[in-house]
């Protein structure tokens, strides 16, 4: 028996993309180097050896990809922009050429009816900003505000969503603590100084862009996760209740008017011997500014683990899952755990799901399809999932795929295809997959018959 599954009217479907991942012309009409160009170009850090200098060459491209979305029927477009494009040494000259890409971008996403969601900060910092230490020191912070109130200034008349941040758990803990993206550093103390500053910066940018941009929503997207012990051991729960804090309560709680958790701040003293001592008087009712909604990027849920010998091995409950090619456990039903959690744990009065997708390995077949089955399978399953928190009350107000199109993905390069829209890199030739075909439909009826 099929059933078919509506979403509440005005629910908005979107795509979304990130600046380093698909713009290319990294050093172009005044384009200023970020983190990302200088990570890229240092032998070692991307595993396929690649870098976004060219990426799917959008920066040129982006007319034929805006018509693209329209084709799809996209509602809404997430998109980022590069810092040092705008402002190419991190504070001070503005580079005209570089606002004007994200002024006909926006003009040409109106045109064609799709509202933009503009996301300010997506990792690729100014290296100016860097060699003055980057995100661990305060002045990056303010560095941003400024940035913000440029951006916003110029699009806010158009622009009525505003993300300050994409992930700073990624930013600070990826690019800080373990060093896989960059500036590749590897000391938590800086990666949680990091993290503050990136939430203070948040804080700070949340007035700004209210002032320059009339009736806009501001919010800010946290990659989140549903943590789950592995067994019903009382070290697997522990486990599992340090991961949450790390995860999930040290930026949600802070956000949320609850400042940082006590047992996460005692749990980075005793594993990471850091001392969370980087906050100044009234930092914490900054970063705590009220936000119009959350935006969530979900993947994946956690299986906690403690790894103590004394932990006798029990099930473990990964055993039959399903993974992507990032290995990450394809768990539809977390989806719907994680968005109760939120409503109920900390009440957003309106959450986007900012991303969500899986990487398979996709080829194009000698008709020139692309049949990506197990995507499209993932994408129905996690829309299930979010139709059921909307029944349970979740105040879920849109989505976005994650992503638009095949995209250069961190220190794995091309190797890993995200897109419902499949990209040939040698040509630059756009293919929407199997998924992406779907995925209008979806688009079109609100919903899809299961
Ligand atoms: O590609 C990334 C994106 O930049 C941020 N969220 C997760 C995606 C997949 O890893």
């Amino acid at each position: 028996m099929t059933v078919k599954i509506t979403f509440p009217q005005g629910f908005l479907w979107g795509a979304a993309t990130a600046s380093y991942q698909i713009e290319g012309a990294w050093n172009e009409d005044g384009k200023g180097e970020s983190i990302w160009d200088r990570f890229s170009h240092t032998p070692g850090k991307i595993s396929d050896g690649s870098t976004g200098d060219v990426a799917c060459d959008h920066y040129h491209r982006w007319k034929q990809d805006l018509d693209l979305m329209a084709e799809l029927g996209l509602q809404a477009y997430r998109f980022s922009i590069a810092w040092s494009r705008v402002v190419p040494k991190g504070r001070g000259n503005v580079n005209e050429a570089g606002l004007d890409f994200y002024d006909r971008l926006v003009d040409g996403l109106l045109t064609r009816g799709i509202a933009p969601f503009v996301t300010l900060y997506h990792w690729d910092l100014p290296q100016a900003l860097q060699d003055e230490e980057g995100w661990p020191v305060r002045s990056t912070a303010e560095a941003f505000v400024d940035y913000a109130n440029v951006v916003s200034a110029r699009l806010g008349d158009r622009v009525k969503h505003w993300i300050t941040h994409n992930e700073p758990w990624v930013a600070a803990f990826l690019g800080h603590g373990m060093g896989i993206h960059a500036p590749g550093v590897q000391d938590f103390q800086q990666a949680v100084a990091a993290a503050h500053h990136l939430l203070l910066s948040h804080g700070w940018a949340a007035p700004v862009i209210r002032a320059n941009s009339q009736n806009a929503d501001v919010g800010i997207t946290l990659n989140l996760t549903d943590v789950v012990p592995a067994s019903p051991s009382p070290m697997d729960y522990r486990a599992a209740r340090e991961m949450d804090g790390f995860l999930n309560r040290w930026f949600l709680d802070p956000i949320f008017g609850r400042r940082y958790p006590a047992d996460a701040i005692e749990w980075f003293e005793q594993v990471h011997g850091v001392q969370v001592n980087v906050m100044q008087e009234g930092d914490m009712d900054v970063i705590a500014a009220p936000i119009d909604f959350l935006g969530v990027n979900y993947y994946t849920r956690t299986v906690a683990r403690d790894s103590s010998p004394d932990n006798l091995p029990r099930t473990i409950i990964t055993d039959d899952a399903e993974f992507t090619e990032m290995g990450w456990e394809v768990a539809p039903r977390s989806l719907f755990h994680l968005l109760n959690r939120l409503h109920f744990d900390y009440q957003p009065a309106n959450i986007f799901i900012t991303e969500n997708g899986a990487a398979f390995p996709d080829k194009v077949c000698k008709e020139g399809h692309v049949h990506d089955d197990r995507r499209l399978a993932y994408l129905k399953e996690h829309f299930k999932a979010a139709h059921d928190a909307i029944q349970c009350g979740a105040p879920l107000r849109g989505y976005f795929v994650w992503s638009l199109m095949d995209n250069f993905e961190w220190s794995f390069g091309y190797t890993k295809r995200f897109g419902v829209v499949y990209v040939d890199y040698e040509t630059q030739q756009r293919i929407v997959k199997e998924s992406g075909k779907w995925y209008s439909q979806v688009i079109a009826q609100n919903g899809f018959e299961d």
